[in-house]
């Protein structure tokens, strides 16, 4: 029988998607700009679902009852492949599921490529922009490798900023808990959209952040991205906490990652971080502090672990039979 195993990378915003303009199609309500990263991936292999009339999904061994961000991508992929073939999809990850590390993103992306070669399908970006943006907000951008911009008032287009060897960062993850988020991205976006009294001002600051963040990445000016990022990431963090009821993701060791980023800094060493929709800390920094920074917030914070990543390419295909 045949089957298709495809990879893909996370990425992690450095202007984040935090809002939907439309729920029905998952719209984003604003740009964002992401890192793709190598080390951490999404493997997921399909193949026909001879046993059963629906389709099947495991994530790391474990059947998911839950379909509703894979049925979306797979109805709007069957109109080119023209069969409602059911498919056994098994998607492993080799990090934390579900816990700020944007499984969902890389879990789509190889979904999304694999399906396309396993139906022999030639499509073209947009298209898989498209069904990636149906599963996961985020998801399109694991399409591309390096910097990535995804522009909400150019259809979600996605395009590279820079490949991933033209600017060399590291990203280094501290994993705080491996604990599943108690309130899904999904749901705690709404959640903002309805009742954060800075909504509107998050949705206004997009397209200044934007801007700013493509010119420092373009210029490879770390000064200028960590400006940029860290304002982004704290506008909404502060977003989440004023919505009602109130969103926060972190714990004390995020503040204690944090405590330690801004002593690193104080020292002389180039670094900034991210936080998304979990307690995880991603440090952006020269790769000639990466030891030292590693070193640092092992010794001196209570993380379970530090993820070293580079920039990471586009997904691929790594067997078809
Ligand atoms: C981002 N996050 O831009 C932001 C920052 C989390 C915080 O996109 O509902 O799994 O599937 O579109 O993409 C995580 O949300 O949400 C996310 P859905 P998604 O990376």
């Amino acid at each position: 029988m045949k089957e298709t195993v495809a990879i893909a990378h996370p990425n992690f915003a450095l202007v984040k998607y935090w809002g939907k303009r439309n729920s029905n199609q998952n719209r984003p309500a604003m740009s964002s700009i992401s890192v793709t990263v190598d080390t951490m991936i999404s493997t997921t292999k399909i193949f026909k679902n001879t046993q059963l009339n629906q389709h099947q999904l495991f994530i790391n061994g474990i059947e998911e009852s839950d379909l509703s961000k894979i049925l979306p991508p797979l109805e709007y992929l069957s109109e080119f492949s023209r069969t409602d073939e059911n498919l056994v999809i098994e998607s492993q990850n080799n990090f934390p599921t579900s816990s700020g590390l944007a499984s969902s993103a890389s879990g789509i992306a190889s979904l999304v490529t694999a399906y396309e070669a396993h139906y022999d399908l030639c499509l073209d970006i947009n298209h898989k922009v498209e069904a990636c943006m149906l599963g996961s907000g985020s998801a399109p951008r694991s399409l591309i490798g390096g910097f990535v911009l995804m522009d909400h008032k150019n259809n979600y287009r996605c395009s590279q900023i820079l490949k991933e060897p033209e600017w060399p960062i590291d990203v280094l993850i501290c994993i705080t808990s491996k604990d599943p988020k108690e309130i899904s991205s999904r749901e705690g976006m709404e959640i903002s959209k309805k009742t954060s009294p800075i909504y509107q001002d998050w949705l206004d600051i997009n397209d200044k952040h934007i801007n700013l963040a493509m010119n420092a990445i373009k210029d490879k000016d770390m000064a200028g991205l960590e400006n940029v990022t860290e304002e982004n990431c704290k506008l909404m963090h502060k977003v989440m906490k004023t919505s009602n009821p109130s969103i926060s993701y972190m714990t004390d060791v995020t503040h204690s990652c944090l405590a330690e980023i801004e002593n690193l800094r104080s020292s002389g060493h180039s670094l900034f971080y991210t936080i998304d929709a979990g307690p995880q800390v991603k440090i952006i920094c020269d790769p000639k502090s990466t030891e030292i920074i590693r070193d640092t917030i092992i010794d001196k914070t209570s993380v379970i672990d530090v993820v070293y990543a580079g920039l990471g390419g586009p997904p691929r295909i790594i067997d078809e039979d």
